[in-house]
């Protein structure tokens, strides 16, 4: 039996495991890459390891996400960062060097090699044929230090492109039509790879925008195959060099199979508040809009923004209608530059950001009350924008564009004509705002600088032997990682801070969460379906752990974030019968009679309600994962483990 691409990857990078979909594996790590918002707590936990110096190949720190610097929070961490990475081997990316997986695509990633990440989108180097995983901030710093990486060997599913795509319809159109197909759970498990003719006719910045958006499929990963196209897209970057050819073998077996036809695609847009809530444009079309976003890690590529210039080019914004623009990278920024198209969307009127996350995470730019945003960016869950009662709409750079002109939604196919552009075959190549690391002898001279906003991070204890305690938080199906920790200016400040960060604390479900959450001295938390998806924070584990929450009671749970309630010692649970979730009511006394000993060696165990209920649960834990949480989390397990 032959193996798929991502099966080749990890046979190529496997330490232990078996590669049969469902068990635990463990793979080596070529690259890593951090941002500021999760990066302080990386290196910090780096820090505490002791490793001197990475062990990996590359591995980059950017500064993309905390940008905008209020107060001194946001550039303390930034210096923190720089500092901390010119003393252990790890490459810098300054601010105004763009965004994490923009800059990672076009300077550093690899087919055939593997990456993780801080930060949930680091798919995105699947476009270029690299397994890029995203992870919580811990695991990156294991990673660094020359650790494994654990995941669950994945399923396969393979979507086959075929035909081309039509004037006015994009890439994100068809990520769009994966996730009206499979849904924000869809991916759980699995990764996405694409092939098909179809894919001969994507550039590798349109691959990317696919398996950027994989992230919100809750896959593992997605993957494309390097082909001519990466070669050229790697010439393009003078890193001909990196190229190898990817492709999965003829008699690969795949768990699933789907098919979607470019031709017949056309533009769509994920409504409010999910990325899965996908309808066509035409559908939507003349609803009135106040904003419109190009940008983030999503569509921020030349191609993308010398299409929305194309389109805006002797235009006027509508007057009802605010445009951002934030390209990708430095790269981007310079090129559109000098070929004038920069030009272009300034006389129309477009408000150019820096090339940085921004609107994404909420970093500005949040819109007016009740206001409807077109973002091309990838998330849309409630208040992510910054305001609580926006409606994001998730849509392609040539519906952002269309639409931003006309003040309505607007279905680009109206606006006629052709769209002819062409993206140079060499790139504006210039890695000065790259720092590179110290020499291992410089590095000893370097202090690293921290500034007043870094509080220590809280560390879990073993759990107890019978649990006591409170249901403190009852929350529905789809809990995203916004929920529990939610971002944007006024709360990113504090990622380093994460007594200050506790404040924040499910806000968006439920104002008073924290101070209830503090008075019990902790609890358990109950949840739906698919809960913690979304970002890779491992502040939404990290800051319920300073609560004192000792458990998380779920239907089901998304993979990064699972993860990161085991490294820090929150133990994961599922209903053994979904419907027990409506006998539980928040403010219920629980108890779980031999707590401990579950968590170290079964697979059920009984949950007993103060109503009489008896509900039975289970722990799905690998060996290593029941070590880890016995020791109270990863920190005390790697300690207690030498
Ligand atoms: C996001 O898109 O939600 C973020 C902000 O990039 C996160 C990381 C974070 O919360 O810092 C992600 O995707 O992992
Ligand atoms: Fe940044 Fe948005 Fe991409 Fe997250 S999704 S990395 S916030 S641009």
């Amino acid at each position: 039996m032959g193996y798929t691409i991502a099966q080749k990857i990890i046979k190529n990078h496997l330490i232990s495991g078996e590669m049969t979909a469902g068990s635990e594996i463990a793979l080596r790590i070529d690259q890593t890459l951090t941002q500021d918002a999760t990066g302080t707590m990386a290196y910090l936990q780096f820090e505490a390891m002791g490793t001197e110096r990475v062990k990996t190949e590359l591995s980059v720190a950017y500064i993309d996400h905390n940008t905008l610097q209020a107060g001194f929070e946001n550039a303390d961490d930034h210096r923190y960062i720089q500092t901390v990475t010119k003393k252990h081997g790890i490459r810098f990316s300054r601010p105004g060097n763009g965004i994490c997986h923009q800059v990672h695509l076009e300077r550093f990633s690899k087919p055939g090699k593997t990456l993780i990440g801080s930060d949930s989108h680091t798919p995105t180097a699947g476009g270029i044929g690299m397994l890029g995983m995203g992870a919580g901030g811990l695991d990156v710093a294991v990673a660094m230090g020359g650790g494994a990486y654990y995941i669950t060997m994945p399923k396969i599913i393979k979507v086959e492109l075929v035909g081309k795509l039509n004037t006015y319809v994009g890439a994100k159109d068809i990520i769009l039509e994966v996730l009206r197909m499979l849904g924000v759970k869809g991916g759980v498990g699995a990764v996405i790879e694409y092939s098909g003719e179809g894919v001969k006719t994507l550039s590798v910045p349109q691959r990317a925008t696919i398996t950027n958006m994989g992230a919100e499929l809750g896959a593992t990963s997605s993957l494309f195959p390097s082909d001519e196209i990466t070669k050229a897209f790697l010439a393009a970057q003078e890193r001909e060099c990196d190229y190898i050819p990817l492709e999965p073998d003829a008699d690969a077996v795949y768990d699933a199979e789907y098919k979607v036809d470019l031709c017949a695609l056309e533009p769509l847009a994920a409504c409010p508040h999910s990325p899965d809530n996908v309808k066509p444009v035409s559908e939507l079309e003349g609803m009135a809009i106040d904003q419109v976003c190009i940008g983030s890690c999503t569509n921020s590529s030349m191609l993308d923004m010398l299409t929305v210039a194309a389109m805006l080019k002797g235009k006027t914004v509508h007057p009802n209608v605010s445009l951002s623009i934030s390209p990708g990278s430095k790269q981007v920024y310079t090129m559109l530059a000098e070929c004038g198209a920069l030009a272009d969307l300034i006389a129309a009127g477009a408000r150019i950001l820096e090339c940085a996350c921004g609107p994404c995470i909420g970093m500005g730019f949040s819109p007016k009350s009740a206001g409807i945003s077109l973002r091309t960016f990838n998330r849309n869950f409630e208040a992510r924008s910054g305001t609580a009662d926006a409606g994001v709409y998730l849509v392609s750079p040539e519906t952002a564009a269309a639409s931003a002109i006309m003040g309505k939604m607007t279905d680009p196919r109206t606006m006629g004509g052709t769209l002819d552009i062409n993206v140079p075959t060499h790139f504006h190549i210039n890695d000065n705002l790259i720092e590179m690391p110290a020499s291992p002898e410089e590095a000893k001279s370097i202090t690293v600088e921290r500034g007043p906003n870094i509080k220590p991070i809280p560390v879990g204890k073993a759990p107890d032997a019978d649990l006591d305690c409170s249901l403190v938080l009852k929350v529905g199906d789809n809990i995203t990682t916004d929920h529990i920790m939610p971002a944007g200016t006024k709360i990113l400040p504090y990622r380093s801070n994460v007594p200050k960060l506790s404040e924040f604390c499910f806000t968006v479900c439920d104002p008073e969460f924290p101070e209830r959450a503090k008075k019990n001295g902790g609890g358990i938390i109950v949840g739906g379906s698919n809960y913690g998806q979304g970002s890779s924070r491992e502040h939404a584990a990290l800051v319920p752990l300073y609560l004192g929450i000792k458990a998380v009671v779920a239907k089901s749970f998304a993979r990064i974030h699972v993860a990161n309630l085991i490294n820090f010692g929150i133990v994961p649970m599922t209903f053994e019968n979904p419907e027990d979730y409506d006998k539980l009511k928040e403010g219920a006394n629980l108890r779980i009679t031999g707590f401990a000993d579950a968590v170290a060696g079964a697979d059920t165990l009984t949950l007993e309600c103060a109503c009489g209920a008896k509900i039975p649960l289970r722990l799905t834990l690998t060996e290593r994962q029941r070590a880890i949480l016995s020791a109270g989390g990863m920190l005390n397990y790697t300690k207690n483990n030498g």
